[in-house]
This record gives structure tokens, sequence and C-alpha cells, in this order.
């Protein structure tokens, strides 16, 4: 919701929480830069088409800074700030992006709200880990070092998962409901190191058509735009 709508909102409902008034004094800040996790957020954000303020911190030594550390003890990114709430971690941040400001991106239902959150913590425990493997081997490890046996132990491992997921986009466009949602955003949003290390998804054609709607989507482009 824009800062206008909000502020059309308060001017017709006096009585709305005033978590909304607070809200109109300044826009949500992301912290973090499309070159990371980061992208993940700034996707959603993007989505969910607010007006808000990014913050460029980078990984490294920039993520360690005490004034961002105080919004993320973790050191990492991405990060939100919007009027009190501070919260990391990007599939939360999507979640709450989504419900708070995303209309039809946030499932309208409790059964549909459970499978976003499944897909969402699937993606970060079922996906991550071993995609994270194949990213340090291929782009983090000096070429003496690499390990070819962690590649294809961790490309291994994926095929359980995509088996999975290829199963379950079986017959139907979106993973919840009918409609691309936050599921799609969250799932997708991890999955894009999988696309960057252009993994091969031919044994999982579902998978392969899902993934190429998603990353179609000119929010996403904004967001990979962004610095
Ligand atoms: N599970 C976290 C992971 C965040 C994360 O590891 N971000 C990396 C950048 S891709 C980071 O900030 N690394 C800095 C560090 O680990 O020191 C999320 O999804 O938000």
């Amino acid at each position: 919701m824009s800062t206008e709508r909000v502020a059309a909102t308060h001017r017709t409902a006096p009585f709305y929480p005033l978590r909304w008034k607070e809200k109109m004094s300044e826009k949500p800040k992301l912290f973090g830069i499309s070159g990371s996790r980061a992208l993940r957020s700034l996707w959603a954000i993007e989505e969910v088409g607010i007006d808000y303020e990014q913050v460029p911190v980078s990984y490294g030594a920039d993520s360690k800074a005490a004034d961002f550390t105080a919004i993320n003890p973790n050191g990492r990114i991405p990060a939100l700030v919007d009027g009190d709430l501070q919260i990391f971690e990007s599939m939360a941040i999507n979640l709450y992006l989504a419900k708070t400001y995303g209309g039809g991106l946030y499932p309208s239902t409790a059964a549909h709200e459970a499978q976003a959150w499944q897909w969402s913590v699937w993606g970060i425990s079922e996906i991550e880990p071993l995609q994270m493997q194949i990213v340090v081997q291929t782009f983090f490890t000096p070429e003496e070092k690499r390990n070819p046996k962690v590649v294809d132990g961790a490309t291994r491992g994926l095929l359980r998962p995509l088996k999975v997921l290829d199963a379950a986009l079986a017959g139907r466009d979106w993973l919840v409901g009918a409609h691309f949602s936050v599921a799609d955003l969250n799932l997708a949003g991890v999955m894009l190191l999988l696309q960057m290390i252009k993994f091969d998804y031919r044994e999982f054609s579902q998978v392969q058509r899902w993934a190429d709607a998603c990353y179609a989507r000119p929010a996403l482009a904004r967001a990979k735009a962004r610095p």
C-alpha cells in the first residue's frame, strides 16, 4: 500500500490502529544488496509495490557495523525496519510484507496460509543447505581446493526435494491457490541460487515451467536492477 493510500485510509477511518499512523511518518527500510539473499526480500517489496527505502548494506564488514547489528544482531542481510518492527530472515520479512501490504499475494484462508509457511520453511530447510554447498564450491572455493564429491553429493541430494516439488506442481500453475502468491515468491526466491548455478532441471519439467514463470515477473527484474 502506498503512503498516499495509507494516508487516505487514515483520513476516512479515524479509529484505525495507531500503527498505521506511525507508519505514515517513515517508509519501510529494507537493508541489503541485490547481489545477496536480500534479493529475495527486494523481490517481495517490489511485488507488494509500496514506497520503501533500500539501505544497500553489503555482506562482510558492512553487515557487522554496530548500526546494522543493532537491527540484525546476526550481522546478515536482509533485514527490514517498518515502524517499530525490526525483523530479519528473508522468509519472515516476505511473509510480513505480503500479509501487511500484499493484498492477493497473501493467502486468504488459514489452510492456504499454512501451505505458504510450509513451502517457505521447506525451501530453507530442504533446498538451501544443499544448493549452498554447490554455490560455495563453485564461487567461493579456490579451484585447487574444490571437491567435486561435495557438488555431486549435493546435486544428488537435491533430486529428492525437486521430485517432491515437481509432483506438487503437476496439474497446477502455482503452489497455493490459483494465482502467484508469497508461497511461490519465497520458494522461487530461495531457488534463485539454483538458477545462478544453472542447475539442470530437465528431469523436472513442472519445476522448470513454474520457475520460468516466477522468474519472468517484472518485480524480480526491478529488484535485480537495484544496487
Ligand atoms: N537465512 C538468512 C540468510 C541470510 C544470509 O546468510 N545472508 C548473507 C548474504 S547472502 C550474509 O549476510 N552474510 C554475511 C555473513 O554471514 O557474515 C535469510 O534468508 O535471510
